[in-house]
């Protein structure tokens, strides 16, 4: 029975169901009885595994086809009607060409299936910020994920009422044919196709699909901006909150920097650290014409193998109830989840991420797939912000920038000014990283965290981000540029990162405050070594300050990477960039 009397959606599930002719179409009404039917039915089909409910209660495991493990960036499409509009970063088909293309693939996919029908709003169901999607899915584990990552149900439906301003998304997992795997969006129709696959980011269409591709071009029409980017807020010890949003590309660090615990010099003295979300920033200016970060998500989609006690006991423990955990390892003597870097002691007894036998103890193989996720309610977690429920977010003092450089990018550093900040996030570089399909450890451009996500040409959000400067002129958050990934000659990572990287936001806190100092080089404010606090570390005054150098010929070799990756942008590339290179040159001289 359909839950709405809204003709545009009736319409439009009426043509897909006809396209995929499923058995049946099931609402998702987000009433837990209806969920804990589907959650029975998926163990009882083997879809996912009941994991030990004394240990873990309510937490599932599921494992996805060997060869659908992450995102595929090369099946991943921007359908506008003019090439020019998706950019040279983007993969681009005409519209009507890859509709006819996917209605072959979608043709009788969920035949002998159900689908169903979600409704779902990224941000606070209501809300003036909030955006709902429907996603059509053949896949019980989708349910079950979107209705982690978002708010779904009922509700979503009488908040819409007869409006047509939803964003219609289909997914049927058909074969899981990687030859087949399309993941597409047309964002001038609002509407989002993804055929092939059921993993994560490919298939959770609020996530990626809508919140970033869909969003970004919403929101350059409409005047905000959608981000890949954490929201945290730093308390401290006289009791205030300030909060920041950082971007970094796929699996390189938001989750661990958003959920951090203090150091126990800064805990003792008051520090605390809230996280309002890891993985989107939707941002807005505001009343006050400040720039207001909110997190559309209602769960988090985390990268497992790394996380433990140590490194990110808060992530950890929002794992530990109604979590559903994707291509980890399956300790089979206590019924539970292990991947690498959990703990010392892998099971000896268990299944890996392939589903093949596995002993921890002798085996070389990995026992979870390095990109094994956790899907966990946003509020399991113990830092969860007062304000992540607040619809319109929170005020932002800081944006940083930063990315995983074994060289060349120091610690920290801080653009002059906002436009030499966008210049900073637009030549970004990264190394690959599991989260996607395809090498791991390449060097690439991956301007503000963006490159797999912008959903028009980055050279017109290059320009939309110094648009939004120009309106919030001297109210904009100061920007800032880390890496916690430098490593010296035998590859070890020299900064000790994690709870660790507090000592940093202090100083980019207090910078946007006017209570620090710094020191000018080529690249921007860099912070004066004894202003970062290193008391309880191992770090020494000398490491620190080879942290913090800048090697201006590594930076002669960056910029002639700048040069050319800007190059593929044409006239679409920003004067005002191209100014900021050039001044950089000048400056390395
Ligand atoms: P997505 O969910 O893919 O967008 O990733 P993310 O940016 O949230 O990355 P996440 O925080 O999950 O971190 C990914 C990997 O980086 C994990 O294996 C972490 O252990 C590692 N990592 C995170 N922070 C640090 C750090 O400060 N130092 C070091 N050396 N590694 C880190
Ligand atoms: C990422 O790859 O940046 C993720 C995971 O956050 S996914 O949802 O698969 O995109
Ligand atoms: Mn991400």
């Amino acid at each position: 029975m359909s839950l709405t009397k809204n003709k545009a959606v009736l319409n439009w599930i009426d043509e897909m169901a006809a396209m995929t002719q499923p058995d049946q179409i099931v609402w998702i009404d987000g009433s837990e009885a209806q969920l804990d039917a589907l959650r029975k039915e998926a163990v009882a089909t083997g879809e996912m595994e009941l994991l030990n409910q004394e240990k873990l209660p309510g937490c599932y495991l599921h494992r996805t086809a060997v060869n659908d493990v992450a995102r595929v960036e090369d099946r991943t499409f921007i359908c506008c009607k003019n090439k020019e509009d998706a950019g040279p970063t983007n993969n681009w088909m005409a519209p009507d060409e890859m509709y006819a293309k996917l209605k072959g693939l979608y043709t009788g996919s969920m035949k002998g299936r159900t689908m169903y029908v979600i409704p779902y709003s990224m941000g606070v169901v209501g809300s003036p910020f909030a955006k709902y999607g429907i996603e059509l899915t053949d896949s019980i584990y989708v349910v079950l994920n979107m209705n982690i990552m978002t708010r779904v149900g009922q509700k979503v439906l009488d908040a819409l009422g007869d409006s047509p301003d939803y964003v219609k998304g289909l997914h049927s997992k058909a074969n899981v044919d990687p030859e087949n795997r399309y993941i597409v969006h047309f964002p001038e129709d609002n509407t989002i196709m993804s055929v092939n696959s059921a993993y994560g980011g490919n298939v959770l269409l609020g996530k990626k699909c809508f919140a970033l591709r869909i969003a970004s071009a919403q929101g350059r029409r409409e005047g905000w901006m959608a981000e890949h980017m954490l929201i945290l807020g730093i308390q401290n010890p006289q009791g205030e909150v300030r909060y920041l949003a950082a971007a970094f590309p796929s699996a390189c660090g938001k989750t661990n920097l958003a959920m951090l615990i203090p150091p126990k010099k800064y805990l003792d003295a008051g520090w605390k650290v809230w996280c309002v979300g890891d993985d989107i920033a939707w941002i807005r200016v505001g009343e006050d014409g400040r720039l207001w970060a909110m997190n559309p998500e209602y769960g988090f989609f985390g990268v497992a193998p790394g996380t433990n006690e140590k490194s990110n006991p808060n992530a950890l423990a929002s794992t530990r109830k109604n979590t559903i955990f994707t291509n980890v390892a399956h300790n089979l003597d206590d019924n539970t989840v292990w991947w690498e870097g959990l703990d010392k002691n892998p099971p000896k007894n268990a299944i890996d991420w392939k589903g093949n036998p596995w002993d921890g103890t002798t085996s070389t193989e990995k026992g979870a797939h390095p990109n094994s996720r956790f899907t966990a309610p946003a509020i399991n977690c113990p830092c969860i912000s007062p304000e992540f429920e607040s619809p319109k977010g929170v005020p932002l003092s800081a944006i940083v920038f930063g990315g995983r450089r074994a060289k060349t990018a120091p610690l920290v550093y801080q653009s002059f000014d906002w436009d030499h900040g966008v210049f900073v996030g637009s030549a970004m570089a990264s190394e690959t990283t599991a989260a996607a399909a395809g090498a791991v450890g390449v060097v690439r451009r991956d301007p503000m965290a963006m490159l797999p996500f912008c959903g028009y040409n980055m050279g017109d959000y290059w320009q939309h981000w110094l648009d939004m400067g120009k309106t919030v002129g001297d109210k904009a958050p100061k920007i800032f540029n880390v890496n916690w990934f430098r490593t010296d000659d035998e590859g070890h990572f020299i900064w000790p990162g994690f709870g660790d990287n507090l000592r940093v936001l202090e100083w980019i806190m207090k910078r946007c405050f006017n209570e620090a100092e710094a020191e000018e080089t080529a690249i921007g404010y860099v912070p004066k070594a004894a202003d970062i606090d290193l008391d309880g570390t191992d770090v020494s005054l000398d490491t620190l300050k080879e942290l913090l150098s800048v090697d201006k010929e590594l930076w002669k070799e960056d910029a002639k990477g700048i040069r050319e990756f800007y190059s593929k942008f044409g006239d679409k590339l920003p004067a005002k960039l191209d100014e900021e290179l050039k001044a950089l040159e000048q400056r390395l001289g």
